[in-house]
């Protein structure tokens, strides 16, 4: 099955057919692609025979870690009992029942959830929910949204919008009226010569100018990401959040918090927001709820404003596969699985604080400007010079270079630019551990001697 001409065959067919998600695909045809065909625990097998340490969670989300038969084994009993159903027309499932109740009590003052198949999704709905809620209170120019430059929250028209990423915007005439961003609280790039503390409060008082320039009269939320992803882990100051909450409630501004990776654990709370101590008034959450075995996302909401939007009116907004029973019965699952085995626990106090150890040591490597890790969740800043926080000439080239040295080294590493990334699953043992620092190491060593090459 997996002779040279079959795997060759497999990418063959690949290319013809597939249209990969963020791909340059005339060079990925030209590359071939890897083509993933097992996996369990934090391990990776591909068609190859190769194994990788998959130190990305997939995509930010496999929490658990692979190969949970209960997960398998409690979505194909649902699908036999009941494969499909739908939650409009006055109907219910009982595995969103029972998933929509857990929930509830994953996060006092929470206790509704409108279900979603993904983060994009629940973005979306956040909009429309946002200005619909605030049309039910009678404010209905409360319409606009404060973001930032360099947030992720989805792919589609509205998650696109309200995340900051030029080059998305730059496809399809990108963002839709009413989304303003502010800078993102990156003080490794973007602090200057701020102490870490002072530039969390200059970023927070950009939301308040913001909201201030649009007159909050206008505004109906701000959302964040409580540890930006996709934009390079960017921890925000202890500053920041506090400061943009005081900001938000002082002018009557809801806050939407995008858990779609922090939540469920990521930074060892259930929720992102728990770790900065902010209450938001949405969630936003996808990913770890079902560890990625199947699409769900979700947006909950605070126990005020679901009082408003519950107090009769149609909320004319909803997708065929909402509640999907399978899909929340993999939740289910999923997180029974995170509470018996204590997982969020773990990462707080046990595997991340082992791994942070560990990771923090990097920052000595030459090429390491910052190392940076909550939970577990980290970031490495490649730089030419430490001291001046400097970029290198050709963004984006390092970071490639030692993300593509990673994958030789049989690790899966992110790198969004020059910033390499990791979100491991929970399961990762102290040895697994140790593994991906070392081969983090070698791939520095091997991108820095890239750049001593380029340099000359
Ligand atoms: N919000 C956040 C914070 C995310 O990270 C979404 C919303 C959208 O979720 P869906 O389920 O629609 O993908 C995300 C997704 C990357 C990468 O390369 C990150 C995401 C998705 C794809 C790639 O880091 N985050």
């Amino acid at each position: 099955m997996n002779g040279a001409d079959t795997i060759r065959a497999l990418r063959e067919r690949d290319a013809r057919h597939h249209l990969h998600p963020f791909t340059d695909m005339a060079a990925l045809n030209a590359e071939g692609t890897r083509i993933i065909t097992r996996a369990q625990g934090v391990w990776l097998h591909d068609v190859e025979g190769r194994d990788f340490l998959d130190a990305f969670s997939g995509l930010w989300n496999v929490a658990v870690g692979y190969g949970r038969r209960e997960i398998a084994d409690a979505v194909y009993a649902q699908m036999l009992e009941l494969p499909y159903y739908n939650n409009f027309f006055k109907s219910s499932n009982i595995p969103t029942i029972e998933l929509a109740e857990l929930l509830a009590e994953l996060a006092p003052g929470f206790s509704r959830t409108f279900f979603t198949n993904s983060g994009s999704e629940g973005n979306d709905t956040v909009i429309r929910m946002v200005r619909h809620y605030w049309a039910r209170r009678g404010k209905p120019e409360k319409t606009h949204f404060i973001a930032r430059h360099n947030g992720y929250h989805g792919s589609t028209i509205g998650g696109a919008s309200l995340g900051g990423m030029a080059p998305m915007h730059r496809q399809g005439g990108l963002p839709i009226p009413g989304i303003v961003h502010v800078p993102q609280p990156w003080w490794w790039g973007e602090g200057g010569q701020m102490s870490p503390g002072e530039f969390g409060l200059w970023a927070a008082r950009q939301v308040a100018e913001a909201i201030d320039r649009l007159g909050a009269e206008h505004v109906g939320a701000f959302i964040g990401e409580p540890v930006q992803g996709a934009g390079g882990v960017i921890v925000p100051p202890d500053t920041y959040w506090p400061e943009v909450e005081r900001i938000c409630r002082a002018r009557d501004v809801l806050i939407v918090s995008d858990e779609v990776i922090c939540g469920f654990g990521r930074l060892g709370t259930w929720f992102g927001c728990q770790h900065f101590g902010v209450t938001p008034d949405l969630m936003t959450i996808a990913k770890g709820l079902t560890s990625g075995y199947l699409p769900m996302g979700g947006v909950m909401v605070s126990d005020a404003m679901a009082d408003v939007l519950s107090a009769g009116g149609d909320f004319n907004h909803g997708y065929t596969t909402s509640g999907h029973p399978a899909c929340a019965a993999a939740a289910i699952a999923n997180l029974g699985i995170m509470r018996r085995e204590n997982l969020v626990e773990r990462v707080r106090g046990e595997i991340g604080p082992y791994l942070a150890a560990r990771w923090m040591a990097l920052a000595d490597h030459p090429l390491v400007g910052e190392a940076r890790i909550v939970g577990l969740i980290g970031a490495l800043e490649l730089t030419p010079d430490k001291a001046l926080r400097a970029r290198f000439p050709k963004p984006g080239e390092t970071g490639t270079f030692c993300r593509d040295a990673a994958y030789r080294e049989g690790l899966i590493l992110r790198a969004t630019g020059d910033c390499m990334l990791i979100a491991p699953p929970f399961v990762l043992s102290e040895q697994e551990a140790n593994l991906l620092v070392e081969r983090t190491r070698r791939a520095l060593d091997a991108a820095f001697e890239h750049c001593k090459h380029g340099l000359v």
